[in-house]
């Protein structure tokens, strides 16, 4: 037993051993105690891999660290040494005083200890634990606040990183993401690169987030197809068309405009190519010629069909075609132009119709027409601001739709009774078109004869409930009727704020009149002095008077708005009304504001 013990303290003698006690198998280096004392944990999971394992020394494992840890607590070295503890296991530990203070291993997290002195030293800790605290804590890596850009800053272990706020990349955040870099404007739009977003600056002719909506009005084909019976309506169709020319863009890009006239024959006066600017086509207006006659449309239709799907003539397939028809209505072929019409509509033509005439058949064109609302009057820019709001994108804002309408029905009370019924009958016809309310129309009721009286004011009835029984109520009077009187009355009072007019909305005087009239001169005065002060002015006929029929028809204007309400399909021409009362304004600079 002896010599077995002589034979191993022998072979450690190497090895700074502890005096003073039994040597036991496993028993550790001051180095091997440092790493003893940082891998608790390892030590206590993984046991095998170290050397010194104290619970493989029996007389160890009823000891505990913090008992272990403890020994040099408290116990007061000579001035200049320290207390060091050869050996964590506190059963076999030798404590005693040396000069090196790296013996108490002071340097924790793994750190090693150079000595300075006897009684200094200084830590090299593992990376990422802070020299400072003897390495007893970490070193917080934000502190030099290394992220840019509004980012937040991680402290880890050793190291830190950094979350980027969105928009913001790199290390540091430092790098700003070019948004613009996938070149999101479209149709040359520049790109402004800002924080997580980009901004397109879009040309007057584009607006959208990328620059994707084409707010210019066009490129379109416009295909007139004039009705050149009647030298009077001819002229007025040709200043109708010269007015919309030079309320357009023209050119190969923009709007390109075809005409064909017909009465006997139709003939192609210009195609879409022919012309590429707005002054040569008015110059070419002056040079075309009317043909009087009959109106024979079928014909003139088949060849705007031909002409508007044929690229020959310039047509570009890939924008929209309109074809207007400027006419009566009243066509001498009506058989057959309905078919053809309705071919077209059938095919997808999109086809618009423009009364002029001294008598307007409403019917006729609703017919022409793909739609109730594609019938336009010559007195007023419809037509032309529905091609600009329709030829461009629909979010654009230089064209807005309007419903608010003031509609003020005005009734000659002289009538016969028989007529008054129908006037009460039509005045409910044509309300139901509207939609009443605070954007929409609002309808009053003037009565006239000698005097006119209000019979209810445009803010009076809000629903049709009130409003249908209200349009029946008025008492028929034996008097002399006073029209111009009457027009004039609407004209000062109808539309006047007392009267629940609205300063920006469409006016529209509907007038039931006998048609005795005798002062045609002051009449025809009163009538224009409405048209120029922005009223719209309609007439409906309720008699089968011929008489008084041809007095309206030959005195009224604008004719566009002489209705015909006896015909077996009044219907559909009281429409008309409806029609006017949505309508599209649009920005008069539209082209300029919206340039190329
Ligand atoms: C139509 O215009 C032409 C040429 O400007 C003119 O000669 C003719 O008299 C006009 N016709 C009517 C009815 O105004
Ligand atoms: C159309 O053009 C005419 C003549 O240039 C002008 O007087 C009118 O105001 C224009 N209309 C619109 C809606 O721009
Ligand atoms: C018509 O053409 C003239 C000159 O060609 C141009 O100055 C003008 O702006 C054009 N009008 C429209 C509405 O484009
Ligand atoms: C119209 O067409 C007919 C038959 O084709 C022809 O005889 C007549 O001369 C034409 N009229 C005109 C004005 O071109
Ligand atoms: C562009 O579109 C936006 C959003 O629809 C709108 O607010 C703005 O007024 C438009 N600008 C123009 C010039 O149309
Ligand atoms: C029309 O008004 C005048 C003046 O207010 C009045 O004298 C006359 O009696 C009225 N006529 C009728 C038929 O009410
Ligand atoms: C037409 O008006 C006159 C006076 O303006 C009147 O004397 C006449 O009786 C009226 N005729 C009819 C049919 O109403
Ligand atoms: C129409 O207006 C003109 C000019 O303001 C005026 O002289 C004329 O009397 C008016 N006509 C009627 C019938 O009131
Ligand atoms: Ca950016």
């Amino acid at each position: 037993m002896m010599l077995i013990i002589m034979i191993i303290t022998t072979l450690f003698s190497g090895v700074t051993c502890h005096k003073g006690h039994h040597y036991l198998p496993g028993e550790v280096s001051h180095q091997q105690s440092a790493s003893f004392l940082l891998d608790r944990e390892k030590r206590a999971t993984n046991c095998f891999d170290e050397p010194a394992c104290e619970i493989d020394k029996p007389s160890c494992q009823n000891q505990n660290e913090p008992v272990r840890e403890s020994y040099c607590l408290g116990y007061i070295c000579p001035s200049g040494k320290t207390c060091y503890l050869s050996t964590p296991c506190p059963a076999h530990y030798t404590r005693s005083c040396i000069a090196d203070p790296c013996a108490s291993f002071p340097c924790e997290q793994g750190g090693t200890c150079t000595k300075l002195s006897d009684s200094t030293f200084s830590c090299s800790c593992v990376p990422g634990y802070n020299p400072a605290t003897n390495c007893a804590t970490e070193v917080n890596e934000c502190d030099s606040n290394p992220c840019q850009n509004g980012a937040a800053c991680v402290d880890e272990m050793n190291r830190y990183s950094c979350n980027c706020i969105p928009g913001y990349v790199g290390t540091h955040c430092e790098i700003d993401i070019d948004e613009c870099q996938s070149s999101p404007c479209q149709n040359g739009g520049s790109c402004n690169d800002l924080v997580n977003r980009f901004e397109c600056t879009c040309s007057g002719r584009y607006n959208g987030t990328v620059c994707e909506k084409d707010c210019r009005p066009g490129p379109a084909d416009i295909l007139f197809v004039v009705d050149s019976s009647e030298s009077a309506d001819f002229n007025r169709s040709l200043d109708f068309v010269s007015n919309i020319i030079q309320n357009l863009s023209i050119g190969p890009n923009d709007f390109q405009i075809a005409m064909i006239t017909f009465s006997w024959n139709a003939t192609l006066e210009f195609t879409f190519n022919e012309y590429s600017n707005n002054q040569s086509l008015i110059d070419a207006l002056k040079d075309v010629t009317p043909e009087y006659g009959p109106t024979f449309l079928t014909e003139a239709l088949t060849l705007a069909e031909q002409i508007s799907s044929d690229t020959a003539n310039g047509r570009r397939p890939s924008v929209p075609c309109y074809v207007v028809i400027l006419t009566d209505g009243l066509a001498t072929d009506v058989q057959e132009y309905v078919t053809q019409a309705r071919l077209m509509q059938w095919r997808g033509v999109r086809m618009m119709g423009v009364g002029i005439g001294s008598s307007v058949s409403h019917t006729d064109l609703i017919t022409l027409s793909s739609n109730i609302d594609d019938v336009f009057s010559p007195d007023n820019d419809d037509m032309l601001n529905t091609i600009l709001k329709e030829t461009s994108h629909q979010d654009c804002n230089d064209c807005s739709l309007r419903s608010d309408c003031d509609v003020i029905f005005l009734v000659d009370i002289t009538q016969t009774g028989q007529e008054l019924a129908s006037v009460s009958r039509t005045m409910r016809e044509i309300s139901s078109f509207f939609s009443l309310g605070m954007n929409k129309a609002r309808i009053g009721l003037m009565t006239f004869a000698s005097n006119v009286s209000n019979q209810f004011s445009l803010t009076t009835h809000t629903d049709h409930n009130t409003l249908y029984p209200a349009l029946s109520k008025f008492p028929r009077l034996e008097d002399a009727s006073d029209i111009v009187n009457a027009l004039r009355h609407v004209r000062n009072f109808g539309f006047a704020p007392s009267n629940g007019g609205r300063f920006d909305s469409r006016k529209i005087v509907v007038m039931y009149s006998t048609g005795n009239w005798s002062d045609f001169g002051t009449l025809q005065s009163e009538l224009k002095n409405l048209t120029s002060d922005g009223y719209r002015l309609f007439s409906v006929v309720t008699s089968y008077d011929e008489v008084k029929v041809n007095t309206l028809m030959n005195h009224f204007e604008p004719t566009y708005g002489i209705i015909n309400a006896m015909t077996a399909d009044s219907k559909s021409s009281l429409k008309t009304f409806a029609a006017e009362a949505m309508y599209e304004i649009c920005d008069k600079d539209i082209f300029t504001k919206r340039a190329i």
